[in-house]
């Protein structure tokens, strides 16, 4: 079960955010603010305390939240993210995560380690990390070193095509996984009960489990009705906005 979740505000400058699907367009400061309230509601309704961290205009991509930490059931680990327009973010995330970490229980990925939260996937006690262009081999080895500290463990798991390894594949507890692409027949998720989404639907493999419920982005007929067929409950977010930088439900939120 997750009692918290940190959030940060969408800022201004969004627009400028990192984005590989620029034929979308920009996306509406406004229109983002306002699914991001939905957002908040919808974390909240699934029994979650948010702490919503204020918009920071020195980061276009500060929103995405999960990339700069990713906190366990043990220790939270400030990230070194790949990406350099973002990795001033980690600085910022960190006085949000001393709020419910004491220092001794806070880890750090260090150069030239990289590493992004994005590219984590938590599995109960054990954690799936993507090798991409913003979590490379160092940081990977850096990170499941921090896990084996902890009783924790991990595992690599290549990928060519998505920005991060959740943008593809998404766990959805009792051994349920949410695949599309190239995870869809990728021997380390072999043992999952798969549900595959369709290629057309693949933005919307990233979905969170949130106590039970399964927040889906809103629009995605195809990922809703395998959503439900496996017996969650649904809550519908619209991120229009947010997909239009390559980002989806999970990057919004840290959840512990
Ligand atoms: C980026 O390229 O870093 C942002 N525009 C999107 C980050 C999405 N985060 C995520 O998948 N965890």
């Amino acid at each position: 079960m997750f009692k918290h979740a940190i959030v940060r505000r969408p800022c201004r400058a969004i627009v400028d955010g990192i984005t590989s699907a620029p034929e979308l367009g920009k996306p509406d400061y406004e229109l983002a603010l306002r699914q991001h309230d939905s957002y908040i509601t919808a974390l909240e309704r699934c029994g979650v305390t948010v702490t919503v961290l204020p918009a920071d205009e020195r980061y276009p991509d500060s929103c995405f939240v999960e990339d700069p930490a990713v906190i366990t059931g043990k220790c939270a680990i400030i990230t070194n993210p790949g990406a350099p327009s973002r990795n001033g973010e980690k600085d910022q995330i960190l006085g949000a995560v001393k709020r419910f970490f004491p220092d001794d229980k806070i880890e750090y990925i260090r150069a030239p380690g990289t590493l992004e939260g994005g590219d984590v996937m938590m599995v109960g006690s054990h954690f799936y990390v993507g090798r991409s262009a913003r979590t490379n081999a160092e940081g990977i080895r850096q990170f499941i070193a921090i896990l084996e500290r902890y009783g924790l463990t991990g595992s690599e798991v290549s990928l060519e095509k998505v920005l991060h390894l959740k943008t593809g594949v998404n766990y959805l507890e009792n051994n349920n996984l949410l695949v599309s692409g190239e995870f869809v027949d990728k021997p380390d998720f072999a043992g999952f009960h798969k549900i595959v989404i369709p290629d057309e639907e693949a933005y919307a493999a990233n979905c969170i489990w949130v106590n039970g419920t399964v927040i889906v982005p809103q629009g995605y007929p195809a990922v809703e009705r395998a959503v439900r067929a496996v017996g969650y409950e649904v809550i519908f977010v619209d991120t229009s906005e947010f997909r239009k930088l390559d980002g989806g439900l999970s990057c919004l939120s840290l959840r512990f």
